[in-house]
């Protein structure tokens, strides 16, 4: 993990540029990775600590986790559904989108 941040066994680079989040997993797939996601509190504090330091305070960023093949049903880029999440309950109710929204970014902003 030589220019990211390795968390746990994992190996974070944030892809800077605003994208869709086809196209923001096709990049990650071509720099031989995955649209990463947290599995537990402790590594989503510290992607969301990376993500603010090198992405900004003010940006979201595209975290490996949909409902698209299933709405309502949240699952990771291996297709297993997430056992731990973190949704915005302060200005919304998230997930809030039904079918139209199907992708989940992390909020810079403080959580
Ligand atoms: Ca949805």
């Amino acid at each position: 993990c030589l220019r990211g941040k390795k968390v746990d066994n994992k190996c974070y680079l944030p892809m800077s540029g605003e994208k869709t989040f086809h196209k923001a997993s096709d990049d990650c797939i071509l720099h031989g990775g995955t649209l990463g996601w947290a599995e537990d509190e402790e590594e989503n504090q510290a992607l969301f600590q990376y993500a603010r330091k090198k992405v900004g305070k003010n940006r979201n960023i595209w975290i490996g986790v949909t409902d698209i093949t299933v709405e309502g049903t949240w699952v990771d880029m291996r297709g297993t559904p997430v056992n731990y999440t973190n949704w915005e309950t302060v200005t919304s109710q998230q997930p809030d989108g039904g079918s139209k929204e199907n992708c989940v970014a992390l909020s810079g902003l403080a959580n």
